[in-house]
């Protein structure tokens, strides 16, 4: 905190100036910072639609806020700065004096700027939200985010890529992070996940190898945020546990379309405990509201040159639209009993527990409504650490989670500069923090009195124990999980078995989403320089499928190679042989365009009505429509006769600095004169063309089929649902058609592999 604002009190003045208040976002309705909502249930489930955001985080953040406004410019000491231009000299000619205390500062500081990026998971995305349960889950778990049906928590969200570094580009093929920290009444819990239900590895002695192997190669740094190199496919095509993973990060989940619409999973078998100490386990699902999408690989090649942040301003926009994301909580819960008969062991991260086997319950709902203040303060600076649980939550033995809960507080260390790292506003608790622990870097808390001990007598015994027992305000109480066996280092036997889920995965996927599992491989290993590495990994796929390393194999001008001997041949059969759920396409969409960025063509000579009335059309459906011009400002409008109106429609993007491939749809105006110069100049066409090769929808009004026929995709209109043409005197008739078209994302059944011309 920059001002101390006590100070003056403590002296006795009472004229201190404390800074006004930081800026916040409005705060909305109160009841969101009360921890129970006492809406009437407005949806199926409890609460009602999200609201602007305010919650109690924002108290304990707002005190280090800072606020500029009518302020006099200071050093970090206080002191009024006269001239922020010109540095002290000894002369106007003069050489620089060492006794500017002012310029020494400023550098400095500037100077220590950068803190270390987080060696996995560097870019990312946050955002602050609340939790709300939909019931009381208290025969489970006594964690108080459970406690009560419509129970509300606070909570901060960070989605991240994992190879690239801080600066990377967004839309990279890649796992993506999926951390949530829930500032709960009993502490902070944090849970860690990911987009995807599985990991590479079963057992955390072999993360740092996963690293260095995925991470740019260490002679020359490259490639940057993508695994398309030798020393990854060198490694996991080692590691058959990999291929689960592999299967997963190949098909689209690997490209998701936005951090709205991308499931989360815990990944790791948990604990939930109850009052009574009774234990179940438990695996986490998160479920978007908004419908689970991805981009295709031409379409995510593209966006990473025109915006590399194309994720982060996703989520920052819809936020700051009023648009909040919602995700709704899952838990597969089932005994230890149950976990025993499967025919795969829940301890290891490279499987799921499929749907079929343990279906999972609706818990509550994630809603994210206030975008962080500064990305460095909050984004950065946050510390998700699986160790953060609170009383109710608890670990299995999952070998891959135990080295977790080391690995997440003791890299802060080193990352926020010292064991002080809970001090930083974004990760205090709410919940009182009082312990004997004291001073090391950048220590905030002035702690009062002599004793930091226990036991002692002379605090009155304070801060005192909470005592083992597990009910009320006692204290968290590890799980007494019974283990009775040799100290080794090994693995369970159905540890061993590397290949049945990962076939699961491949056979449970539609027509299309094979395709493009077979195009990510074909893509990622064509880059693998060395040629015995590509025919490793040949190997160990015709152990998921023969048809799937045939058609990789093929891609690569190689011959299908033997199967790689496996370290299990004779595996207990799978229980599940298909799982719908494992399906992008078989998930819930929101099955609506809100959010959904529609570009519209405009030139000189634009039909004016057709437009007008397809964009309020659009707009009430929620969908943000963007006017795309050969450059930004206005252009005219014409009617019916061709003639100009005096109307006209700003074009708030350019073709240069927003090409087609950044939109989920398109439509070409009406307006023959209009048209004819959208013909002439190349760029329209390029539009047209991204478009259709990434599946999406366009509408062409009146003169507008033009440039579909140039296109050479005029046919498709009436056979594909994708390609619409209209009258503009119909433009508001066809809207209802171009909006469920959006609504289905994509039109994948003209997709070819290679593309048309
Ligand atoms: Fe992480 N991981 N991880 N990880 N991980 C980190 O922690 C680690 C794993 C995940 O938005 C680091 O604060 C080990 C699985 C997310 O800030 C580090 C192992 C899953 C984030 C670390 C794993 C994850 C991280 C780097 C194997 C999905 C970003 C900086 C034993 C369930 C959190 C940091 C954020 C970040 C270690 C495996 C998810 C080094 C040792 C499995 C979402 O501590």
């Amino acid at each position: 905190m920059p001002h101390n604002r006590t100070k003056a009190l403590e002296h006795g003045h009472d004229n201190a100036v404390a800074p006004p208040a930081g800026e916040t976002v409005k705060p909305g309705s109160s009841e969101l910072t009360a921890s129970t909502t006492t809406e009437e249930p407005g949806t199926a489930k409890t609460g009602g639609p999200a609201q602007l955001g305010t919650n109690e985080t924002i108290a304990p953040l707002d005190q280090f806020k800072v606020d500029p406004s009518d302020q006099p410019l200071t050093t970090n000491q206080g002191v009024r700065i006269a001239d922020n231009q010109n540095t002290l000299k000894a002369g106007l000619r003069g050489p620089s004096l060492l006794e500017d205390f002012i310029l020494r500062e400023k550098i400095t500081h500037f100077d220590h700027e950068r803190i270390p990026e987080r060696i996995v998971h560097a870019r990312g995305s946050a955002a602050h939200g609340y939790f709300e349960a939909y019931d009381a889950l208290t025969q489970y778990t006594r964690a108080a985010p459970f406690a009560e049906k419509g129970k509300i928590t606070p909570l901060f969200a960070r989605f991240s890529t994992v190879a690239g570094e801080r600066g990377s580009k967004d839309t990279a093929r890649d796992a993506r992070g999926f951390a949530v920290k829930f500032y709960t009444d009993e502490g902070n819990w944090d849970l860690v996940g990911n987009n995807i239900p599985v990991f590479f590895i079963q057992d955390a002695m072999k993360f740092p190898d996963l690293v260095h192997a995925l991470k740019p190669e260490p002679h020359h740094g490259m490639p940057q945020a993508a695994s398309a190199h030798d020393t990854f496919w060198d490694f996991v095509s080692l590691m058959p546990e990999s291929t689960h993973m592999l299967m997963w990060v190949m098909s689209d989940r690997g490209i998701p379309r936005s951090y709205r619409m991308m499931q989360g999973f815990g990944v790791h078998t948990f604990r939930l405990v109850n009052e009574q100490g009774e234990s179940v386990f438990c695996k986490f699902h998160w479920t978007p509201l908004q419908g689970t999408y991805s981009l295709v690989w031409d379409e995510a090649v593209k966006i990473s040159g025109a915006d590399p942040d194309f994720h982060r301003r996703d989520l920052w926009e819809a936020i700051e639209a009023g648009e909040f994301p919602e995700w709704e909580l899952g838990l597969q819960i089932f005994t230890e009993e149950q976990a025993e008969s499967f025919s795969f062991d829940v301890l290891d991260s490279t499987k799921i527990v499929p749907e079929e086997l343990v279906p999972v319950t609706p818990v509550g709902r994630m809603v994210l409504n206030r975008n962080p203040d500064n990305f460095f303060a909050e984004t950065e600076q946050v510390a998700f650490c699986t160790a953060h649980v609170v009383p109710g939550i608890d670990f299995s033995n999952d070998p891959l989670l135990a080295g977790r809960i080391h690995s997440y507080s003791d890299t802060q260390i080193t990352r926020l500069g010292g064991p002080n790292f809970h001090e930083i506003p974004i990760n205090t608790s709410l919940a009182p923090v009082q312990n004997n622990q004291r001073d090391g870097l950048h220590r905030q808390a002035v702690h009062r009195g002599r004793v930091a001990y226990e036991p002692n007598s002379l605090a009155g015994g304070c801060p005192f124990q909470g005592g083992a027992s597990q009910t009320g305000p006692s204290g968290f109480v590890s799980f007494p999980d019974t283990n009775a066996e040799d100290k080794v280092r090994g693995k369970p036997e159905k540890f061993a078995e590397h290949y049945a889920q990962a076939t699961l995965f491949f056979n449970s996927q539609s027509a299309v989403e094979q395709a493009h599992i077979v195009a990510g491989f074909r893509f990622e290993l064509s880059k693998v320089g060395v040629p015995a590495i590509r025919e490793r990994m040949l190997s160990s796929l015709v152990n998921v499928s023969p048809d799937l390393a045939a058609k990789v194999a093929d891609g690569l001008g190689m011959a299908v190679p033997a199967a790689m001997p496996k370290a299990m041949e004779n595996p207990e059969p799978a229980e599940v042989n298909q799982s719908p759920a494992l399906s992008m396409m078989s998930l819930p969409g929101e099955g609506g365009v809100r959010t959904r960025q529609i570009a519209v063509l405009v030139e000189d000579g634009v039909h004016y009505a057709s437009l007008a009335s397809l964009h309020s059309a659009l707009t009430n459906a929620g969908a943000v429509v963007h006017f795309v011009g050969p450059k930004v400002g206005l252009f005219a409008g014409v009617g019916d006769s061709g003639d100009k109106t005096g109307e006209e429609i700003e074009a708030d993007k350019s073709m240069e600095n927003a090409p087609g491939f950044l939109f989920d749809a398109l439509v070409i105006p009406d307006g023959s004169e209009a048209v004819q110069t959208l013909v002439d100049n190349g760029d329209p066409m390029e539009f047209v063309k991204d478009q259709f090769k990434h599946c999406k929808t366009i509408l062409a009004l009146g003169a507008g089929r033009k440039l579909l026929e140039m296109a050479g995709i005029d046919s498709a209109a009436g056979q594909d649902p994708g390609i619409l043409m209209a009258d503009s005197a119909d433009a508001a008739g066809i809207a209802p058609t171009f909006i469920d078209a959006v609504a289905a994302h994509r039109h994948s059944s003209r997709e070819i592999d290679p593309p048309a011309k």
